[in-house]
């Protein structure tokens, strides 16, 4: 299959998945809560967090995740959540991890959630905070190089 857009984003509700794919200029500017699985037209594939937090939707994630590049997976750092081990490697594509809110959660609790991410086989992990902008840099560098994405001249 084609990839019909660059990445696809998954993680737990309200880990800012709809915020991060503004700030990357892979999604709408006006963020609200993500209702349903939702093509944003050759940029990205935006998904609620109830996917990922129930596991009879897995297989939807699964079968999305051939029509991407890449699939981000959002860890909430004041909320992590526990994830089945190594649920990376059903994916299609390669996953790369980012533990969000890094401005508001406790380092215990972000390296709980990178612990998280690794357990569910993610190898490259990005923290970063949505608010303040700390790591997105690193993260739209890393994405730049593995996608044919030109973030400079995107947003
Ligand atoms: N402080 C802080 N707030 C954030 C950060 N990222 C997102 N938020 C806030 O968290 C809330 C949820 O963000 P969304 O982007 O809607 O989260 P989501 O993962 O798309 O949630 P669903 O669509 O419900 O699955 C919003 O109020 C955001 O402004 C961050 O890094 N730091
Ligand atoms: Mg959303």
């Amino acid at each position: 299959m084609t990839p019909s857009a660059p990445l696809m984003i998954i993680g737990p509700v309200g880990s800012g998945k709809s915020t991060l794919l503004a700030a990357l200029g892979l999604g709408p500017k006006e963020v609200k809560k993500t209702e349903a699985l939702t093509y944003n037209q050759g940029l990205s594939i935006d998904t609620p967090g109830e996917m990922m937090a129930l596991p009879r939707f897995y297989n939807a994630l699964i079968l999305n995740s051939a029509r991407v590049s890449l699939v981000l997976m959002l860890m909430d750092g004041q909320k992590p959540l526990w994830l089945p081990a190594k649920i990376c490697f059903a994916f299609k594509t390669s996953v790369v991890g980012v533990v969000t809110k890094i401005d508001l959660a406790e380092q215990a609790m972000i390296r709980r959630a990178e612990l998280s991410l690794r357990n569910a086989g993610v190898e490259d992990i990005f923290r970063l905070s949505n608010l303040t902008g700390a790591g997105l840099d690193e993260l739209k560098s890393h994405l730049s190089r593995r996608l044919t994405l030109d973030f400079d001249s995107a947003n």
